[in-house]
């Protein structure tokens, strides 16, 4: 249903994609756009390029006062530190970024492989996950995210409702819960900005207000949890995904580990827990969805890691430009973006239609007939 293409490089002019099979008829907010690339800016610990930046879109086409066409959708963003033609090459790889694989398998210098593998094209991501947010608003549909760890400090009070996830964050420069946390973790990305070094951490994701029955047990590519998973380990430094419970789920009995079934006349079928993150067979349960995802510390590092120089093959400290310490806030906002995408995505493979006023005749009959 939903596809998108998007190219760029992180020094490069501009980052630029195209996003079709967004039905007519939906009012896009440009304003709300560009909130969202505001948020993936913030985050303590962040390093120098997010001072030189101001994201913001432009909607090229595919949308008419306003209004969305059905048409493709044209997203362009101008990067003001474009420089890419007068940065040299490197010959010291950084473990853990894609410089020594990419430029031994593209035949290239380390330059053009880290340049698009940057995050820098989590902006276009976060920009069309800004467009899919506001498809699912106009069905009540809403998404939050917040970061319970970084650097092994823990968030205590995690067992949050999304209200609450949404009210304690709400003045966090690590969209976090916890202000005691948060002192901690800071104290911690200060150390790590001494040192050299950097941290990662762990975030939950919610998507709030989804009918049961998006995704599908039947094949592997249609399970919604499989794709939303796919989607969050691509985004930069994501190495670990779950759902629900996740690692808890091998600690517990199975007897701890699912959600009981109750049916009230009128309110239909419903689960008193949602230790599954609202996923059974591939499919929404109708609960809150839950993903659970952990980002590794950024590979560069100031206090360089062992490496070797392509060119003499002689033992080097790896290359260093310019670094964030802490990313993690950033992170868990663009996993809500590309969450909003894959549910959004979903929603239409199973209520789609070409405007907005077919895909809510879909919706309002499906429910009706989920409830009878
Ligand atoms: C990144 C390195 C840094 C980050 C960048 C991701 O960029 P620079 O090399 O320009 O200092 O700031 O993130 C962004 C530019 C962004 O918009 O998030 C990397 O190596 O992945």
């Amino acid at each position: 249903m939903l596809n998108y293409m998007s190219c760029g490089e992180s020094h490069g002019k501009y980052m630029l994609a195209i996003l079709e099979g967004m039905p007519s008829g939906l009012e896009l907010d440009i304003n709300a756009i560009n909130h969202e690339l505001w948020r993936r800016q913030q985050g303590y610990g962040r390093g120098g390029r997010m001072k030189i930046e101001t994201d913001q879109v432009e909607l090229t086409s595919g949308v008419y006062k306003s209004s969305t066409t059905g048409a493709p959708i044209g997203i362009l963003s101008i990067n003001k530190d474009f420089k890419i033609d007068s940065m040299p090459e490197l010959e010291r790889p950084r473990p853990g970024h894609a410089d020594l694989v990419g430029s031994l398998k593209y035949n290239d210098g380390i330059r053009m492989i880290l340049e698009r593998a940057s995050a820098r094209e989590t902006l276009l991501r976060v920009a069309i996950g800004g467009i899919a947010r506001q498809f699912l608003k106009t069905f009540a549909v809403q998404l939050t995210s917040h970061v319970f760890e970084i650097g092994g400090v823990k968030v205590e009070d995690r067992n949050l409702k999304f209200e609450d996830i949404e009210k304690r964050k709400k003045d966090s420069q690590l969209n976090c819960t916890s202000i005691d946390a948060e002192k901690k973790m800071i104290a911690l990305i200060d150390q790590a900005q001494k040192d050299g070094d950097t941290v990662g951490g762990r975030f939950e994701i919610r998507v709030k207000g989804l009918p049961m029955g998006l995704g599908s047990h039947v094949t592997y590519h249609q399970k919604l949890d499989a794709r939303i998973a796919r989607a969050v380990i691509s985004v930069q430094a994501v190495k670990e995904v779950g759902f629900g419970l996740s690692e808890e789920l091998g600690n517990v009995p199975g007897s701890k580990a699912h959600d009981e079934i109750f049916y009230e006349k009128g309110r239909g079928y419903f689960r008193e827990t949602n230790r599954s993150g609202g996923f059974e067979g591939g499919m929404t349960t109708g609960e809150d969805i839950i993903v659970r995802a952990t980002m590794k510390p950024i590979s560069t590092l100031r206090k360089a890691l062992q490496s070797v120089n392509m060119k003499t093959k002689e033992p080097e400290k790896a290359s260093f430009e310019r670094s964030d310490t802490c990313a993690v806030p950033a992170c868990s906002v663009i996993c809500e973006a590309v969450i909003a995408y894959e549910v959004a995505n979903a929603f239409l493979e199973k209520f789609g239609g070409d405007s907005l006023v077919e895909v809510r005749r879909n919706y309002e009959g499906y429910l009706k007939q989920i409830k009878s």
